[in-house]
């Protein structure tokens, strides 16, 4: 069959220039900021990709002219879009030269960022971890760089060196206040360069470099073999980089540009103020309850967040995280409805249609408990509450790291990159205060102030010895949320 091109698939609009490049060049971007940027003006602004880890996505774009397929899958309905505003694709690991010259190039506006949780490598304070083999080797320069925070530092530097042209850098990543995390892990950076090397770069930055907040959201499952051989079917043409999204998406995008930007805002997106508001709306009602359905579902043997969903015992469990704990926790928006938005949640994680692994959910979550959940705790307790539903989201996850199957004595897998300390710190899995103290003992998770709570503690015990003796097998049926 005919790969998908661009002379294979006439009339996709062309960018005649890059104007954006995007570090994490993953199914999520392709199906969100990529979009955007296309509905904004066609052919008006180029993206080069970048990615990180494999030339894998170099090698599905780039023969198809960075053209791609977004499977829109509805409760009932399908749609197949091509879309054409990757200008550029290339794997910073073998192309470093062209990446900095890109980051440099004074016609590149936008440097935005989709490299997960992991890819921003922080130490339990959340600032940059010095102690990183791999920051470390960006920092002592002499070679490529490898880390995104180094890359896009460097980056910098050569911008300054050259152009010197204002650009705004967006991190498009699910953290907590993302902006202005990203401007203090770049600052960190610089700082812990040589001074004569790092200050006047630092000041450039200052003076150069916007680092605006934003809230993104599509949910983008996998991609399977079965969805490949479904676009091939629709469009008569193969295409080896298909991403797969619901129809509902959202961008929230502060205001705070250093130079010019595509029109998002005539694509749908927001542009506001302040998006804590919405980020922190948008990271405890659908990423922290995506989480608890996650735990809770794969312990309980569902195969999908909509299995879970659709499981009563988990779907109250849900419902009592946004509205018992999550939603007292937020400065809602003014103008947006919590209820509303907590039940339109709920039923875009009810599409069957997306078949969202509940383990593909699970990936990280020493990452995003903190962002998901921990916030939430931290807050009800601040205010002499029991965060009743967020301990047990935190429980499960627990539960899931130590027993590692599910009630049916499946193997769960642990993909995260401290798997091998929170294993150990976990212990025995028949000990249920044994698994919450070791877990609690991880800083970069629970920092130094929730293991010292006692009364959380013993909530999260509850929870995890009744939790622990599901996947034992000896809890009756379905019985995974209270
Ligand atoms: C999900 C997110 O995999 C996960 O952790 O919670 O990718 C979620 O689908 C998106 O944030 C939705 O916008």
């Amino acid at each position: 069959m005919t790969r998908l091109s661009r002379a294979a698939l006439p009339g996709v609009p062309a960018a005649s220039r890059t104007g954006i490049v995007h570090l994490g060049l993953g199914a999520f971007h392709r199906a969100h900021q990529a979009v955007y940027t296309e509905d904004a003006g066609p052919g008006e602004w180029g993206i080069c990709g970048v990615t990180q880890r494999s030339a894998t996505v170099v090698d599905q774009l780039r023969p198809q002219d960075g053209l791609f397929t977004v499977l829109e899958r509805g409760r009932d309905s399908v749609r197949c879009r091509v879309v054409g505003s990757l200008r550029e694709v290339l794997f910073a690991g073998a192309e470093p030269g062209l990446l900095s010259a890109r980051l440099a190039d004074e016609h590149v506006r936008v440097i935005s960022l989709t490299v997960t949780e992991k890819g921003y490598r922080r130490a339990a304070s959340g600032r940059l971890d010095l102690a990183d083999p791999l920051v470390r080797q960006d920092l002592a320069g002499g070679t490529a760089p490898v880390t995104a925070v180094g890359r896009l530092v460097r980056g910098l530097q050569a911008r300054c060196a050259s152009s010197g042209a204002p650009v705004t850098v967006l991190c498009c990543d699910n953290l907590t206040g993302n902006g202005a995390a990203l401007r203090d892990l770049v600052a960190d950076f610089c700082a812990a360069l040589p001074t004569a090397e790092g200050d006047p770069l630092a000041t450039w930055i200052a003076g150069h470099v916007r680092f605006p907040g934003t809230m993104v959201d599509r949910i983008v499952p996998a991609t399977t073999d079965a969805d490949r051989a479904e676009v091939a079917a629709r469009l008569g043409v193969s295409d080896e980089a298909v991403v797969v999204a619901e129809p509902f998406r959202q961008w929230v995008i502060e205001d705070d540009f250093a130079a010019d930007r595509p029109a998002w805002e005539t694509a749908g997106a927001l542009l506001v103020t302040d998006v804590a508001p919405y980020e922190a709306m948008k990271l405890r009602l659908l990423n922290g309850t995506h989480s608890l359905l996650a735990y809770l579902g794969a312990l309980a043997g569902h195969a999908t967040i909509a299995d879970a969903v659709a499981d009563p015992e988990i779907a109250r469990a849900a419902e009592g995280l946004q509205h018992r704990d999550a939603v007292p926790s937020l400065a809602v928006p003014s103008g947006v409805d919590a209820g509303a938005y907590c039940a339109e949640v709920l039923g875009r994680f009810a599409n069957p249609a997306l078949r969202h692994r509940t383990t593909q959910v699970a990936m990280d979550g020493s990452q995003k408990l903190p962002h998901r959940l921990l916030g939430t705790i931290r807050d009800r307790l601040a205010a002499g509450e029991t965060p009743y539903w967020a301990a047990r989201g935190v429980a499960a996850w627990m539960v899931y790291v130590a027993a590692g199957r599910d009630r049916f004595g499946r193997p769960l897998p642990l993909d995260d990159p401290l798997a091998g300390r929170l294993r150990a710190a976990a212990g025995d899995a028949r000990n249920a205060a044994g698994v919450v103290r070791g877990l609690l003992a991880v800083p970069e998770v629970f920092g130094t102030d929730l293991p010292e709570h006692h009364a959380l503690c013993a909530l999260l015990e509850e929870h995890t010895e009744e939790l622990l003796a599901l996947v034992s097998g000896k809890r009756c049926e379905n019985d995974v949320s209270h």
